[in-house]
């Protein structure tokens, strides 16, 4: 069974989880009210297993959405429909980061000719919830992709191609900008490398650099627009070698002043980007995070409150870097209902920010600053039992959304209205 939160209990318990954190110094309304602030950037992508509209071809590109859990959206409307319904279960207010591949084109319009008007209905939507969008360039399951490169191809008519894609994207990321009032972040990632040890790894890594300057060339108004690019160490048919790698895409965003995106997918599995943040930070202006979870590889399960997620939510706060961070979330689990995985991982990062905007971080310092170490460590382990949920449950009413479990009743509901009907 499934316990109901109910309001009376959550007034109750609030004030006294506010007293506990103040003996730490702690201000708990505070911290809610930045939490508030905060806006994740949900992708559209978890709900339809990254499948798009723009074809009915198989999701490639080295990445892979498993499971058949019923009731996958199969068109936008269906999509913006599932995103309604999650953004209601999530506190806050956030942003929808949008694939090229869910452009309503009815397949009519190939990707390199891509324009805004083909985002309409998506920019509609999103100017009635309130919230921004973020975009990115979609390069894979599509006939030109098929062999692997794009951008690095050593056919200049496929880099060509994919060139065009590119700039179509960034006028696409301009324009949602503008119309929305808020900078949107074009991100951009492609699947391209080998299976098999290359015999060359330079010539695609300078192809790559020179169709990026072509990309780039242009300068979009940096207030309403900004251009993200990912590094990745493997995918499934890439594992001897990706062309962009972090070192390739570190480079490229210190020499031409980009955001950097760091999928927490991307590195060797006890690799963390949580330990990067502050490093890129010192030479990079801004930083755009993939959160995710991998599970033994570049998995994309659904983000939870693991150790890492808590560290990057620490890292975030303690560097004092959150206008500096743009959260957004990349998983796809197809094995589970969908708006629930969305509102699993939302929360999750938001909870992993509420704990360490609940940190004592002045009295951590001054142990850190003085030596103490032993202090330092038994307070952080302390801290674990601190009534965090009845803070969390607390800010969840406050922002008129479910607490505690009790969002999983309306996924079931929905689920029976409305998904069921779809298969
Ligand atoms: C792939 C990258 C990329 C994609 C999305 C769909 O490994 O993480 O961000 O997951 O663009
Ligand atoms: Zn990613």
């Amino acid at each position: 069974m499934i316990p109901k939160t109910d309001d009376q209990s959550i007034e109750r318990a609030y004030p006294e989880a506010r007293e506990r954190y103040a003996a730490y110094g702690v201000d708990t309304d505070r911290a809610i009210q930045r939490l508030a602030d905060i806006a994740i950037s949900l992708h559209c992508w978890q709900g339809d297993d990254v499948g798009g509209f723009d074809s009915d071809r198989e999701l490639s590109g080295g990445i892979l959405s498993t499971g058949n859990y019923p009731g996958k959206a199969r068109t936008a409307d269906e999509l913006r429909g599932d995103l309604d319904k999650t953004l209601a279960l999530i506190p806050g207010t956030h942003r929808l980061s949008l694939h090229a591949m869910y452009a309503e084109t009815g397949g009519a319009v190939d990707r390199n000719a891509l324009q805004p008007e083909h985002f309409a209905s998506w920019i509609d939507w999103a100017r009635g919830q309130g919230i921004g969008m973020d975009f990115n360039g979609s390069f894979f399951s599509h006939p030109k992709a098929d062999e692997g490169f794009t951008l690095a191809s050593n056919d200049a008519g496929i880099r060509q191609f994919w060139i065009e894609h590119a700039i179509a994207c960034r006028k696409i990321g301009e324009h949602m900008g503008r119309e929305l009032g808020s900078v949107s972040i074009n991100n951009l990632w492609i699947p391209d490398g080998l299976k098999d040890m290359p015999a060359d790894r330079k010539a695609p890594r300078e192809r790559l650099r020179e169709s990026l300057d072509t990309i780039f060339a242009e300068k979009i108004d940096p207030t309403v627009y900004r251009d993200a690019i990912e590094s990745k160490l493997f995918g499934i048919g890439s594992e001897s070698y990706v062309v962009g790698s972090f070192e390739f895409y570190y480079g490229y965003a210190v020499a031409n002043e980009l955001i950097l995106c760091l999928d927490a997918g991307h590195f060797h599995p006890t690799e963390v980007i949580s330990d990067k943040i502050s490093s890129v930070l010192l030479y990079i202006d801004e930083l755009l995070l993939h959160v995710s979870r991998g599970v033994r590889w570049d998995s994309d399960h659904v983000v939870l409150l693991t150790d890492e997620l808590r560290a990057i939510g620490e890292e975030l706060v303690r560097g004092e870097f959150l206008d500096r961070v743009h959260v957004g979330l990349d998983f796809f689990d197809a094995s589970i209902n969908r708006l629930a995985a969305w509102t699993i991982g939302t929360r999750a990062t938001l909870k992993s920010l509420l704990l360490a905007l609940l940190e004592p971080r002045a009295q951590l310092m001054e142990f850190e600053a003085s030596g103490d170490f032993t202090s330092r460590l038994a307070l952080l382990e302390e801290l674990k039992q601190l009534p965090q949920g009845a803070v969390w449950d607390y800010h969840c009413r406050a922002q008129d959304v479910p607490a505690g479990l009790d969002w999983l009743d309306e996924i079931k509901q929905y689920e029976k209205d409305v998904l069921s009907a779809r298969d």
